[in-house]
C-alpha cells in the first residue's frame, strides 16, 4: 500500500495508460460480450452503490430485479417464472444443478450434460460432488439424445440441453429432452445464456423454453447478447419451490432468507440490463439479432467463398471453419476440434468482416 496516496490526475493519468494494454473490441471475433449499450451504462451508474444482497434496503433495485425476472420469464414463455439475476452463465448453472441435485435427493447423484456443454457445468459437477456424465455430439454438434438416454440410470438427477452453443452456435433438440424429462421424471436445465436473446427474436428458432413442459430451469445472460454491463446472468425456474432447496437463514439483514449463491450482488448491471431491453423493446432487440444473423451469414458466404467451410449452419451468431490458420492482429478462439470459431457480436460490423475475410483471403 503506499503511504502517501496518489493526486486523483496522477491516477487517473495511471489508470488510463493501463487501460491501454486491454483490447478494443474491434478486432475481437471471440468474444460473447460486447460493448455496453449506452443506457446500460447510464442505468448502471445510477444504481452504482446498490446491493441486492440485501433488498429491504434497496427496494427499488429489488423492484428492477423482478421486472427484469418477469421480461425474461416472458420472453421464455413463463412471466410467472421465478428467478434472480447471477453473476452469468456459470453462476446460474451451478445453481441450477444445486436445485437439481437437492430436489432428487440422490446418495451419489449423477448428471447428464451434452459433451459440447459449457466447461462451467465442470466447475458446478466438482463443486457439488456430481458424476458429469457427457454425452456425445451428432456429426450436427448437437446432443446425441439416444446416447444421453442410455446414460441415464437410478442415480441420475437430471439432464442439460444448450441452446446456442458456446463452439458452434447450435440448438440442442430440447423438445426431445424435454419429452424423456417428462418421461423419467428428472430435473431438465437449458443453458440458453447465449441464445437466450437470440433464439426469441429470430422467425423459426426451434422450441426451447417454459413452452416445453419438461423444462425445470432456464438461464440466460443478459452481459452476452442483452448488451447489458458485466456481470448480470439470470437463473428463472418453473417451480418456485425450487429455490426453497437453496435457501438460507439470513437473520441480520432485512430479508430474513436468501437463495442466491452470492452474498453481495450489484444492482447495476441489473438496472443496464432492463434499460437495454426496454429502451429497444421487441423491435429494438430484433433490429439488433437481425444485424448479427445478417453478419454471421455474410461471413460464412465469405470464408466458403475463400475455401474454408463453416462446421455445421449454426442457429445463433457463433460460427466455426474448418480454417487453420488466423490473419494477424485479429482474435478469434478454437473450439476443441480445432475449427475457427468466431461470433458475431453487435460491436462486429460489415466492414469489420470485409476486413477480416480480405485479410484471411491474403493469409
Ligand atoms: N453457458 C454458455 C452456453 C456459455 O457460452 C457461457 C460463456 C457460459 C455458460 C458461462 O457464462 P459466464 O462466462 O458468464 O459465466 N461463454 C463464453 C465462453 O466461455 C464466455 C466468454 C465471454 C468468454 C467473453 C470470453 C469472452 O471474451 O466463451
Amino acid at each position: 500500500m503506499l503511504e502517501d496516496g496518489l493526486r486523483e490526475d496522477e491516477l487517473f493519468r495511471h489508470l488510463s495508460s493501463i487501460k491501454e494494454k486491454d483490447r478494443s473490441y474491434r478486432k475481437v471475433l471471440s468474444s460473447m460480450c460486447s460493448i455496453p449499450h449506452p443506457v446500460a451504462v447510464r442505468a448502471h451508474n445510477i444504481f452504482i452503490e446498490s446491493n441486492l444482497g440485501d433488498p429491504g434496503l434497496f427496494m427499488g433495485t429489488a423492484s428492477l430485479e423482478a421486472e427484469l425476472i418477469e421480461r425474461l420469464g416472458s420472453l421464455m414463455s413463463l412471466p410467472e417464472a421465478c428467478g434472480y439475476a447471477t453473476s452469468g452463465g456459470t453462476e446460474s448453472n451451478i445453481q441450477a444443478l444445486r436445485i437439481a441435485r437437492e430436489n432428487a435427493g440422490k446418495k451419489s447423484p449423477n448428471v447428464i450434460i451434452p459433451e459440447s456443454a459449457h466447461f462451467s457445468f465442470e466447475k458446478a459437477c466438482d463443486i457439488l460432488s456430481i458424476e458429469m456424465r457427457q454425452a456425445p455430439s451428432t456429426e450436427k454438434y448437437i446432443v446425441d439424445t439416444e446416447r444421453m438416454e442410455d446414460l441415464i440410470d437410478g442415480n441420475t438427477i437430471g439432464m442439460v440441453g444448450v441452446a446456442g452453443t458456446t463452439e458452434y452456435g447450435t440448438v440442442d433438440p430440447i423438445e426431445h429432452l424435454s419429452d424423456i424429462a417428462l418421461d423419467r421424471d428428472l430435473f431438465l436445465h437449458v443453458d440458453a445464456a447465449f441464445g437466450g436473446l437470440v433464439l426469441p427474436f429470430i422467425k423459426g428458432s426451434p422450441p426451447f423454453d417454459f413452452r416445453l413442459d419438461g423444462v425445470s430451469s432456464i438461464s440466460v445472460d443478459p452481459h452476452k447478447m442483452g448488451m447489458s454491463t458485466i456481470p448480470c446472468g439470470c437463473i428463472m425456474v418453473r417451480n418456485p419451490d425450487f429455490f426453497r432447496s437453496t435457501e438460507v437463514d439470513t437473520p441480520y439483514l432485512t430479508v430474513k432468507k436468501e437463495c442466491t449463491l452470492c452474498g453481495t450482488r450489484p444492482g447495476g448491471p441489473v438496472a443496464g440490463a432492463l434499460a437495454v431491453l426496454d429502451h429497444l423493446g421487441r423491435k429494438g432487440m430484433i433490429e439488433v439479432v437481425e444485424r448479427c444473423m445478417e453478419n454471421t451469414r455474410f461471413l460464412i458466404r465469405g470464408m466458403e467463398e475463400l475455401g474454408h467451410p463453416v462446421a455445421v449452419q449454426p442457429s445463433v451468431n457463433v460460427a466455426s471453419f474448418s480454417c487453420d490458420e488466423t490473419p494477424d492482429g485479429w482474435i478469434v478462439s478454437r473450439t476443441r476440434h480445432g475449427h475457427m470459431r468466431t461470433v458475431c457480436m453487435p460491436h462486429i460490423t460489415r466492414e469489420t468482416l470485409e476486413e477480416f475475410l480480405k485479410d484471411v483471403g491474403e493469409m
